[in-house]
């Protein structure tokens, strides 16, 4: 551990601005003389006790509640006190305040808590694993209920248990192969009546059942980037709000009414996706207008999918046709392989009735065919159903498991040669646990360690 896990911390937990409650957090080993110096009295452990928090001068800043948890039944692991004041953000500093100027010269240099450090111990102390800790930070972050409950489990383990289960098995495999290694006269024989093929073969069904679910949470965690394009007036901006709910993007009946991107989040059965509404695709003179354009090609090239808005009132017109068919050859050019185009054909209401093409009819202005897209957007971003037990992931998961799983087809494909390398085999095994450790924690590096805590809240 390094030098700076050691010094005690302390941090206001509780969000800035102002409300009812505002809670300071102190974390250390040793703490009690500083409580004693603080408060002038003991805490019984676990106990609220109501009473001034004192500045230098005796004088209450404030009244209040105080925690004391003793180590190790805290969140850290670490002695922690927390009190509990009003929440106002003045009242909160002056007791952080005094909290930093208390502490006692027998204590460590009590300093302020960086991101995600009290997090970061509690994982360092082992009180929870990695993948825990970051599902600590997506439940505050969550965004929509499924991805909340996701992330709850997530926290109570379902998570790490699986993971656990898969490095469980794979130890058990690993013993075998490397007591082969061991044997090697005997060392084919061995193997396939131990049936490490039978075992390895299990493996790779709980690990695709893993990455299924564990997928499926990454998406409620990320969402996907779908944005709106097409010719002005097509009734882009009109679409995000019937999406939204809510007139969030000016509509008018003039061609280029939209210069900037406007962006919403919104939730279908839980999975938010980022729709972005873009201005009009052409020629303009306009320097504006030109700008908006080259900003709505930034967002389709970063698009997960692209609703590509046709007219149908104007879709006969050859000039009209024309220019979407430019349009469409320009997607084609510009969009990395594999993110889908839906094509959408807007206002119904308005045109006759046209044979059926492509897509997804709708009215923007009536809301006809929108639980249609809806579902097409769930079906595209891949999403399976809203069942149960899914547990929040984060893309380094998925990749960790990826990994995990190119490392098993290796070791699949080793053990079915007709002269299997027993040490290749044992190799990449360790490979796919070293993979998979990354996810509890268990080997990961400093660094990113330092990556994953900076991006909590401070006092958490
Ligand atoms: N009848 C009918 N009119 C629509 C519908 N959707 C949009 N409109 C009208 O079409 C016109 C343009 O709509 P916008 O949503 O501003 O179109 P846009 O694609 O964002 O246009 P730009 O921002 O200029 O690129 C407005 O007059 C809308 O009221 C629809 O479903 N039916
Ligand atoms: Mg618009």
């Amino acid at each position: 551990m390094l030098a700076r896990h050691h010094d005690p911390i302390a941090a206001i937990a509780t969000a800035p601005g102002r409300g009812a409650v505002g809670i300071v957090r102190v974390s250390g080993l040793g703490l009690a003389p500083f409580v004693q110096a603080l408060l002038g009295r003991a805490l019984r452990p676990r106990e609220a006790h109501y009473l001034p928090f004192p500045d230098a001068q005796g004088q209450p800043i404030d009244r209040g509640l105080a925690l004391w948890f003793p180590a190790p039944h805290s969140y850290t692991g670490e002695d922690v006190l927390e009190l509990q004041a009003h929440g106002g953000p003045v009242v909160l500093q002056l007791l952080l305040a005094r909290c930093l100027e208390a502490a006692p010269s027998t204590l460590a240099r009590l300093r302020l808590a960086e991101p995600g450090e009290f997090t970061e111990r509690a994982f360092l102390n082992d009180k929870i694993d990695l993948a825990q800790a970051e599902a600590i930070a997506d439940l505050i972050d969550a965004s929509t209920e499924a991805a909340a409950r996701s992330a709850g489990r997530s926290l109570s383990g379902d998570f790490s248990s699986e993971i656990q289960g898969l490095r469980d098995a794979l130890v058990h495999l690993r013993m075998l192969v490397e007591a082969t290694l061991d044997f090697p006269e005997e060392e084919i024989d061995f193997l396939r009546k131990a049936d490490a093929r039978g075992q390895l073969s299990k493996l790779q069904q709980t690990l695709a059942a893993v990455m299924q679910r564990a997928s499926q949470g990454a998406l409620l965690r990320e969402g996907i980037k779908v944005v709106i394009a097409g010719q002005p007036n097509a009734g882009k901006s009109s679409l995000l709000n019937a999406l939204a709910g809510a007139e969030l993007a000016i509509v008018t009946p003039i061609a280029g009414t939209t210069r900037d991107k406007v962006q919403q989040t919104i939730q279908i059965e839980g999975v938010p996706l980022h729709v972005i509404d873009t201005a009009g695709l052409r020629e303009s003179s306009d320097e504006v207008e030109r700008i908006g354009i080259a900003r709505a090609w930034d967002e389709i090239a970063a698009a997960d999918a692209v609703l590509f808005l046709h007219d149908l009132t104007r879709q006969d017109a050859p000039d009209y046709a024309a220019a979407d068919a430019d349009i469409a050859r320009a997607l084609a050019q510009r969009l990395p392989a594999g993110v889908p185009v839906i094509d959408v054909w807007n206002k119904t209401d308005a045109a006759a009735p046209a044979p059926d093409r492509a897509g997804v009819r709708l009215s923007a202005r009536t809301g006809e065919g929108l639980d249609a897209l809806r579902r097409q957007l769930l079906h595209i971003a891949g999403w399976q159903s809203a069942a149960e037990g899914i547990y929040i992931a984060r893309a380094r998961h998925i990749e960790a498991l990826r990994a995990v799983d190119a490392h098993l087809m290796e070791a699949a494909a080793q053990l079915e040669s007709t002269g299997p390398a027993l040490d290749l085999l044992a190799e990449e095994l360790r490979l796919a646990q070293n993979a998979l450790g990354a996810i509890t924690g268990e080997f990961t590096s400093d660094d990113l360690l330092g990556v994953i805590f900076s991006s909590f809240c401070i006092g958490k």
